[in-house]
């Protein structure tokens, strides 16, 4: 990386540090945890930079101030967008979590389509792109991730910038007929063709995007290479890539190492009384297939009687979007479901599920990794799925089970030694429990060998070097 690509201008919806009021009041900052935030926290600790984005806080917190302080710790500068709560009732909870996530997760049932809230969602992407114009330093490349901000890029060049601008989508692209119910399939889509080069998490993503552009976006030609393809439109070229995302494997594999992890994973082993535990841990999403994981655990107690005082299911659930009217549902859903099977099961001695619902601190997440001998994560879609890698590099004895989702991005790396299940099919699900329950050692070690050298050879530092050699490619002078 040149050392102008070190200045680095990042652009996402959160920042990694939320401003708050603790219990007397007072407002704070706290870090914050998500998919997004573990994959780029190291690298701009690592790398320096500008990490543009809401705090999560009012208008009127003293936001600014508190970051700038925060900043001094961090090894990158915070720099917050202020965005009023009718907007964040509006482009955050509406458009991009009640349209643009569903129809992305292939789940057009929970769409809503409003125009009001398209609208918010274009003002707050221009004020995300004016906040962006001002920090912009010389010719330093703009990275933008992510769906809450597709038309960034659009705005950024509406204000005149011409610097590189980057754009890398986390979650799944869906495939041209999904797109083609949105209203506004045709802004996306041109808006898109305002970035220089856009990162895609699976091959299968990217080639929906592919078949989008075909289908919305004229007067477009196509060049492929062997590793690249580029979009030509309007005389401009946008490059086109597919990173897979993933962790800082050292981290994890140290973390797990340490006596903390060690003593908070002896101490969920005492208090849970199983022979041994399969783990579960999620954000609070309909995508990540939890209502039907706990029901596949259920087929799996039915259908397997030995399983019973010997296996039992902790699912911990991380709040998010409490506020949105359908992860309210999927809430009662899981309080409900998580009590019939529990009434039905549970002995003086044992209970099937462990269900909890709320945040971990680094120390026990490592914890429950390291106490389960197997880890169940059955996503209905996802665009990567960074716990299951997480599982895998806090693995250290080589003897964890990884089921895993045919239709999480990750299975694309980590199918080779993971047992895979279709969500939807409760039967096969429940097999691949019991089949990972009687595994012998041998077997056990040989797929987490493969899954741990995959993971450590396939990091987070990877993933980014190979976005940014894109980046540096461009402006190279041709070699021929
Ligand atoms: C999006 C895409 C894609 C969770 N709870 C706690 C906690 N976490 C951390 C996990 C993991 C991350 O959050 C969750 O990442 P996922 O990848 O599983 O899922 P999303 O949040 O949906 O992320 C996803 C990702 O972006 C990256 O591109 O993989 O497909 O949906 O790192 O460890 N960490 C701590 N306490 C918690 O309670 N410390």
């Amino acid at each position: 990386m040149n050392d102008e690509n070190r200045h680095m201008l990042v652009v996402s919806n959160r920042l990694p540090a939320a401003v708050d009021q603790d219990s007397d009041g007072n407002w704070k900052v706290f870090p914050s945890s998500g998919g997004l935030v573990t994959a780029m926290a190291p690298v701009m600790r690592r790398n320096g930079g500008t990490w543009i984005g809401w705090p999560g806080c009012p208008k009127d917190a003293p936001a600014e101030e508190l970051l700038r302080e925060h900043s001094e710790q961090e090894r990158f500068t915070l720099k917050p967008v202020p965005v009023s709560e009718d907007e964040v009732a509006k482009y955050y909870r509406g458009f991009s979590n009640q349209t643009i996530w569903p129809l992305f997760h292939d789940l057009l049932g929970y769409c809503e389509f409003d125009a009001d809230q398209w609208e918010t969602y274009c003002e707050v992407n221009r004020r995300f792109a004016e906040v962006t114009a001002e920090a912009i330093q010389g010719s330093s490349p703009v990275w933008v991730h992510d769906y809450q901000l597709l038309l960034v890029g659009r705005y950024l060049r509406e204000l005149g910038v011409q610097n590189d601008i980057d754009f890398f989508l986390h979650i799944p692209f869906p495939s041209s007929d999904l797109i083609r119910r949105l209203p506004w399939r045709r802004e996306i889509m041109y808006a898109l063709m305002d970035y220089d080069h856009i990162g895609f998490q699976t091959r299968h993503d990217y080639r929906n995007f592919m078949q989008s552009v075909r289908m919305f976006v004229e007067d477009t030609r196509v060049h492929s290479k062997r590793n690249h393809s580029f979009v030509l439109h309007n005389e401009r070229t946008i490059e086109l890539g597919i990173y897979p995302i993933s962790i800082d494997f050292k981290e994890f594999d140290s973390g797990a190492r340490s006596q903390e992890v060690a003593d908070s994973a002896w101490y969920f082993r005492e208090n849970l009384r199983s022979d041994k535990l399969v783990l579960g841990l999620d954000r609070l999403d309909y995508t990540k297939g939890i209502p039907e994981r706990f029901l596949a655990f259920e087929r799996a107690l039915e259908k397997y009687p030995e399983l019973r005082g010997h296996l039992a299911l902790i699912q911990v659930v991380v709040p998010s979007r409490v506020t949105v009217p359908q992860y309210q549902g999927l809430k009662e859903q899981l309080d409900q479901l998580a009590g019939r099977i529990n009434g039905r099961f549970s002995t003086d001695r044992w209970i099937p599920i462990h269900y909890m619902f709320r945040h971990l601190n680094r120390n026990q997440l490592l914890g429950y990794y390291k106490a389960s001998e197997i880890a169940l994560i059955t996503p209905l879609r996802d665009g990567m799925n960074l716990v299951a890698k997480e599982y895998c590099a806090a693995s250290i004895e080589n003897n964890g089970v990884l089921i895993l989702s045919e239709f999480a991005g990750a299975a694309d790396q980590l199918a080779q030694g993971a047992l895979m299940v279709n969500p939807y099919d409760l039967e096969r699900a429940a097999d691949a429990i019991f089949a990972a329950y009687i595994m012998d050692d041998e077997e056990k070690t040989r797929r987490m060998k493969a899954l741990r050298s995959e993971v450590r050879r396939n990091d987070v530092h990877k993933w980014l070097r190979q976005f940014m050699e894109k980046e540096t490619r461009r402006h190279r002078p041709s070699q021929t």
